[in-house]
């Protein structure tokens, strides 16, 4: 059993130290800010699978002092071969001077045996100040990587690639919040060749990485689906006696249910939610202003969005919806055998989010009550009757699930869910269209699903995952 590689994230104060520390090791957790001196004392942050860890980053503060320091190694040091003995010797005995604790504690793992990645930001100009750091680091003779990573939008990357590459084996740019996965992946690969020992177990974190990613998205697909069957099929109901009956005006009744119908298809939404964030270690994600809280304007169940996620009527005709979707005809038309239209179901739905209307004409059709029994009536509203609903869902949960696969964990913006104009669904191949569209069909229907039958709609939801990155990544 190899033992997995420890890196030291060094570098000078706020250029991103711990935001590289956080997405190489996937933790959401690790305080990033604007403000200089975030970090003030050194934390390692193992990245483990399975049980197992890959590899280890330590977080530690920014440099404070180092051309002190560097005076202090250069008058204690008589030739180049003491100089990792005079860093350690440095740490030793400044170990409780407050005016060296950052620097102690940035030495510290380095004197144990880990790897140097030095964290630069590419956007502001390379200067002369960092080259104190740069000797200090080389005084400790550890295997050497530096990054340059671009906090602001202006680029002096070539400039530091030129320094850099004269006091570190590797240089690399890297954008700890925007890089995507492969890249990671690829940096992972440049640790690897630091030294013979680590090329080994760097060569399993990546393919360990790369697995679990795919496992991941099969797991996000079948919690989509999960959630997509029970919203699809979900019913309101209430018991109600015959004196209830009677004080309990329908359209009373029907608006408390499709009330608290709403309400749960929310909550279930939400759930899948945070479901996929945790299942991909996101843990604090902020949707309260910027994403999933219900707007108005671009409301779940408005027509509007209903075009924006990507459901075209020639979609709809082409998923089962009958000829007559293709040749324009209207929503409503195209659903007319359904126990409640398309236009009505929306129409209401939008009632929900504000508006009237539709409201009480939804609201009475879609309410069904039972005969009595033993002097009780069940009233029942939903499940829903459209399959488009469906759609919906499904984009909303496309988006969302690729939002949170191509962030990083040192993201910390909130997560922006702006819908897209463009039918992206149409790109997912017919068989998997069908196969969704009898999925969803048999929600509608309450025909629970045999196990094949769940397994081919989490196939299709993964090949609309596939359909959905394709898309993003070649828009045109
Ligand atoms: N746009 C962008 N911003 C970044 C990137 N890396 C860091 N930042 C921002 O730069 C600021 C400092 O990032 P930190 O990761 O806290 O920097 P640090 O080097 O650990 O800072 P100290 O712990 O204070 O020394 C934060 O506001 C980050 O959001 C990046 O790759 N892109
Ligand atoms: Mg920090």
């Amino acid at each position: 059993m190899t033992t997995a590689p420890v890196f030291a994230v060094v570098g000078h104060p706020n250029k991103g130290k711990s935001s590289v520390v956080a997405t190489l090791s996937q933790n959401d957790r690790i305080a990033i800010a604007l403000e200089p001196g975030t970090t003030r004392d050194r934390q390692p942050y193992p990245l483990t699978v399975d049980g197992g860890v890959l590899y280890t980053l330590v977080d530690t503060p920014g440099f404070q002092r180092p051309r002190r320091v560097l005076q202090w190694l250069e008058a204690h040091s008589l030739d180049a071969a003491d100089r990792p003995e005079t860093v350690a010797a440095f740490v030793h005995q400044h170990r409780d001077d407050p005016r060296f604790h950052d620097e102690c504690e940035l030495l510290a793992p380095l004197l144990e045996g880990a790897g140097i990645i030095y964290v630069v930001d590419g956007s502001v100009p390379y200067s002369a100040e960092h080259e104190a750091e740069m000797t200090i680091l080389r005084w400790t003779g550890r295997p050497s990587l530096a990054l340059v990573n671009s906090i602001g939008d202006q680029d002096y990357g070539d400039s530091w690639q030129a320094a850099l590459g004269q006091f570190f084996q590797v240089v690399r740019r890297f954008d700890a919040v925007r890089a995507p996965f492969d890249q990671h992946l690829s940096l992972l690969r440049a640790f690897g060749q630091l030294e013979p020992g680590w090329e080994q177990p760097l060569a399993e974190a990546v393919s360990h990485l790369s697995e679990q990613r795919r496992q991941r998205r099969r797991e996000a697909a079948a919690l989509t689906a999960r959630a997509l069957a029970d919203m699809l099929s979900w019913a309101e109901q209430r018991t109600l006696t015959v004196n209830q009956a009677a004080s309990q005006g329908s359209d009373d009744l029907a608006r408390e249910l499709r009330e608290r119908w709403y309400q749960r298809q929310r909550q279930r939404e939400q759930s899948l939610r945070l479901e996929v964030e945790h299942l991909y270690q996101h843990t604090r994600l902020n949707r309260q202003e910027a994403e999933l809280s219900w707007h108005r304007d671009h409301d779940l169940f408005s027509e509007r969005s209903r075009k924006l996620w990507g459901v075209s009527r020639s979609y709809l005709a082409t998923a089962g919806f009958g000829a007559g979707a293709a040749g324009g005809v209207g929503i409503d038309a195209l659903t007319l055998g359904h126990s409640f239209g398309a236009g009505a179901l929306i129409g209401g739905l939008i009632g929900a989010a504000g508006s009237v209307l539709y409201g009480d004409r939804l609201a009475a059709s879609a309410l069904n009550i039972s005969g009595w029994n033993q002097g009780l009536q069940t009233a029942r509203f939903g499940p829903v009757q459209d399959s488009q609903f469906g759609y919906v869902i499904l984009g909303r949960a496309v988006d969302h699930w690729w939002r949170v696969a191509h962030r990083n964990h040192a993201g910390r913006e909130p997560l922006d869910l702006q819908p897209t104009d463009t039918h992206w669904l149409e790109r997912l191949d017919r068989s998997h269209r069908s196969e969704l569209q009898r999925a969803f069909e048999q929600c509608r229907k309450g025909r629970p699903m045999d196990r094949e039958q769940h397994q081919r709609m989490v196939d299709a939801i993964e090949a609309a995952f596939a359909a959905y990155d394709h898309w993003r990544l070649n828009p045109t």
